[in-house]
């Protein structure tokens, strides 16, 4: 049967052999049901990455290896996905998987880092060791991150000017210096991409860390800030960003249903994402009235 909408998407669900979590369930009928959804042509896939044994740390950053595996996977799928022709949806996990990603989307810009943190650590300076807290600066050709183990196949492919932050308010002192104080106080408007950056006609990745929200709307998250963007506002970019038509490749990331506290906490964090996930891929609020979660 025919999609009712010509954009195709392609989920990705990144999970560390732990098979899928709650969120597919919800996405299975809110996306590609065609009663109730918005009627897409998805493709779905499930990736599983290796645990590498001896994973020692890499100056601070813990599991190098293994993280740094994984995304070397992810970036190929990615790869796959674009030269389909499709949107591609990773659903996840934790925010380092936007290493490969946007390495396997790589002809991107802008992506849009939507989050609390900044995650432009390196291994050097980051104080928790968490590779979730330093994707950016993986990413980053002017940080020249390097000699990791596991990460011999990334090529930093964005320039700090491609990147626009939104929700950014959990910035570490060693993070400061890396970009300029205009860049975090643009944080919280709404304005989020330059028209400059929209006249590029540039496909946009967004990489969106669910704790961008404020926590109560996505409890089940390992490292909420109070103070954060509003449902209706973060329903807001993601309309807006469906709008340019450039939307290209989407992270959805951080939603971990196991540190929801009860299962109402775990049902508003995957409703929230699938909120923004929806609206990133053409529901408009004024209509879709039938996807009724
Ligand atoms: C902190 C927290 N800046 C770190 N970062 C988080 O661990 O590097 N990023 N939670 O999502
Ligand atoms: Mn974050
Ligand atoms: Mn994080
Ligand atoms: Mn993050």
């Amino acid at each position: 049967s025919r999609p009712a909408q010509s954009i195709s998407e392609h989920l990705i669900f990144v999970s560390l052999n732990q098979g899928r979590n709650t969120i597919s369930a919800w996405l299975s009928e809110c996306v590609w049901n065609e009663k109730t959804g918005l009627g897409c042509d998805v493709k779905d896939r499930e990736l599983k990455f290796d645990i590498i044994p001896n994973d020692h740390p890499y100056h601070n950053a813990k599991n190098p290896r293994t993280v740094g595996r994984a995304n070397e996977k992810l970036a190929s799928a990615v790869e796959e996905v674009k030269k389909d022709g499709r949107t591609c949806l990773v659903v996840g996990g934790d925010h380092s998987l936007a290493i490969g990603s946007i390495s396997g989307h790589a002809k991107t810009e802008p992506v849009i880092w939507f989050d609390a943190h900044a995650d432009i650590n390196t291994p050097l300076t980051s104080l928790s060791g968490n590779m979730h807290g330093q994707p950016v600066a993986f990413l980053l050709k002017e940080l020249k991150v390097s000699g990791v183990p596991g990460f011999e196949w990334l090529k930093p492919c964005l320039s700090a000017e491609d990147i626009v932050y939104i929700g950014l308010r959990d910035v570490d002192d060693a993070e400061q210096p890396t970009f300029p104080k205009d860049r975090q106080e643009q944080t919280l408007s709404l304005n989020i991409i330059s028209p400059q950056k929209i006249n590029k006609k540039k496909p946009i990745h967004l990489s969106f860390d669910v704790d961008g929200l404020d926590p109560p709307l996505t409890p089940a998250t390992g490292t909420p800030v109070p103070g954060g963007v509003t449902l209706r506002e973060g329903i807001y970019v993601a309309e807006q960003l469906y709008k340019t038509g450039l939307l290209s490749a989407v992270d959805t990331v951080e939603i971990n249903p196991r540190l929801g506290k009860t299962q109402e906490e775990v049902d508003s964090t995957v409703n929230t994402a699938v909120s923004i996930i929806l609206s990133g891929f053409g529901k408009a609020r004024e209509g879709s009235h039938s996807c009724s979660y």
